[in-house]
């Protein structure tokens, strides 16, 4: 492996424990606890893990463990901090006992099922330290959700003498995780499941969970390049960016990015639905913000566009709830057609009467990739659907009319941007390589109590590393019911941006100024070494939702 600098130099970087990590632990166990809703049912699917306690760790009396053979999946898409939570995983397991072993399941939770593994030493860890990527086991979106995976699953962990799994991955892996659990428990098949919260997306997070890790450096790399673009569109004054962010559902990190480097426009989807907007009523926003600017001879400026838009808006959302359905139930009918037109003119066929009129009014190559495959989980792959390129054209038509009504005279020509793989995989922030390197050594902290069907959990996250408080979520406590290839099931409720929220308030409170104004922020790249403010704050939306002002 040939190293960066920067990779050397950071591979000696020790991450920051909490207090009760670093020597002995002592377990503080909680009320019993409740789903967030849909309590009857979830109980009911998991009457082993059901109301379990949230628990706490103190710093206490060192003991003496067993030694234990674990396995470790990294699950769905990358997010910067994967390999510390497996190094903090390996750290914690050594210090439970020297004769613990660490086995890596390769490409995902498939790994699993076909016994494809390694086992992960100290040599081959202490290369993976603080670096970003997910490329020391690889990931996957394999869904485990059938019992002859749990089963298979059994088997290989059995040869391994693998006692306890650790999954790392975002709202649907941690689902799976704990149906796995649950599974292990009520057979009796001797090991445990331990979640760990990742996604870069921000929206694995509750009351227990301040933040999923990836998302701080995430919202940083591509805060950023935001920076860069708007200094470039301040000295050409020629263009007008669109700028498309990952982040399949929530808009935490357009939220993030906007209050990082205050653009002209931002778009938050949570907003989009809870005003019931229409594509249109965006487009004549951003236009009059266009024009606005254009008077003081301002022809340049940025948007931010949450990825997941277009599921959040009304007429599309019910579209593309019908186009999952449909597409689970007529799996078999649409793979036997060969061409991406006949596969629009059988959907368009089984579509209701407002749902096909909103599907025959998109643009060809959007109507495509609409009707593309889902993901494992019956997602739209809406990183794949060109929502800054539609938004674009759109505008274009508009300001052509408004141009030969007399009523726009300025300059409008655009260009669109994607951020998302640019920042899945960079070198973790200080805060993500010490929160998830916390994270893994706090699993293993579970898994040497014997615990199973939690999840990781380290909070008041705003402080210095060592008051952060460690400890245990079950996972259960986060679940409701949803919809999911056309039936209802138990799953962790994602956390969409909270519009009475301080991140959003915030936002809102200075848009129209960042609008018509040119106050843009450039923070720069991610600083590893140097002042603490510089090097080691986390991100507005979390200072904000902890109260900071
Ligand atoms: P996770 O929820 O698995 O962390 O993945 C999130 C994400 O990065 C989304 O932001 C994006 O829509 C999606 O993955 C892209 O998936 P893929 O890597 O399969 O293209």
């Amino acid at each position: 492996m040939i190293k960066s600098a920067l990779q050397i130099a950071r591979e000696s970087y020790q991450p920051k424990l909490p207090a009760s990590l670093k020597g002995g632990v002592k377990i503080v166990e909680g009320a019993k606890t409740q789903s967030i809703a849909d309590q009857e049912e979830i109980q009911q699917m998991f009457p082993n893990t059901y109301g379990m306690p949230v628990l706490t760790f103190e710093p206490g009396e060192k003991k003496v463990f067993p030694a234990i053979n674990v396995g470790v999946i990294l699950s769905g898409g990358q997010a910067p901090g994967g390999h510390n939570v497996i190094a903090g995983l390996f750290d914690g397991l050594k210090a439970l006992n020297s004769n613990s072993r660490l086995y890596g399941f390769l490409g995902g939770p498939s790994g699993l099922t076909d016994n494809k593994y390694m086992e992960l030493t100290k040599d081959i860890i202490d290369h993976y330290r603080n670096t970003g990527g997910f490329d020391i086991i690889g990931s996957g979106r394999t869904k485990l959700e059938k019992t002859e995976q749990y089963d298979k699953g059994l088997k290989n962990c059995k040869a391994l003498g693998i006692q306890a799994l650790v999954i790392i991955g975002g709202d649907d892996s941690n689902t799976n995780a704990c149906v796995l659990a649950e599974y292990y428990k009520s057979t009796n098949a001797g090991v445990q499941v331990i979640g760990c919260p990742k996604t870069i997306d921000g929206d694995l997070k509750n009351e227990m969970i301040e933040t999923s890790f990836g998302f701080d450096t995430a919202c940083k790399v591509y805060s950023e390049l935001i920076g860069n673009i708007q200094r470039d569109a301040n000295s050409a004054k020629k263009y007008w960016h669109f700028i498309k962010l990952m982040g399949r559902s929530a808009s935490h990190i357009g939220l993030e990015c906007a209050l990082q480097t205050q653009p002209n426009f931002t778009i938050i989807s949570e907003e989009v639905e809870e005003k019931g907007q229409t594509l249109e009523d965006i487009v004549d926003q951003i236009t009059e913000v266009i024009i606005e600017r254009s008077k003081n001879n301002e022809n340049f400026g940025t948007v931010l566009i949450p990825e997941g838009l277009i599921e959040f808006i009304p007429e599309m959302k019910s579209l593309i709830a019908e186009l999952n359905d449909l597409m689970a139930e007529h799996e078999e009918e649409l793979n036997t057609l060969d061409t991406i037109n006949e596969k629009r003119e059988y959907i368009t066929e089984e579509l209701t009467v407002g749902s096909a009129n909103a599907y025959s009014s998109l643009p060809d190559d959007i109507a495509n990739q609409l009707i593309m495959d889902r993901d494992p989980h019956g997602n739209v792959q809406v990183s794949k659907i060109e929502t800054e390129k539609l938004l674009i054209q759109m505008v274009e038509t508009k300001l052509k009319h408004l141009r030969k009504d007399g009523k726009f005279h300025g300059k409008f020509s655009a260009q669109n941007h994607f951020f998302g793989y640019e920042g899945r995989c960079a070198a973790p922030s200080n805060f993500d390589a010490d929160y998830t390197y916390s994270l893994g050594y706090t699993a293993a902290v579970l898994i040497g109590e014997g615990k199973t069907g939690y999840m990781a959990s380290v909070r008041n996250t705003t402080a210095t590393a060592d008051k952060w408080i460690a400890g245990g979520v079950p996972v259960t406590m986060m679940m409701n019911m949803e919809k999911r290839h056309g039936e209802m099931k138990p799953v962790i409720q994602k956390a969409l941006v909270k519009l009475d929220g301080a991140p959003f308030k915030t936002f809102a409170a200075n848009r129209e100024k960042w609008a018509k104004e040119t106050l843009y922020v450039y923070p720069g790249p991610i600083q590893y070494f140097g002042p603490t403010e510089v090097c080691d704050m986390p991100t507005k939306t979390l200072l904000l939702e902890k109260g900071a002002k």
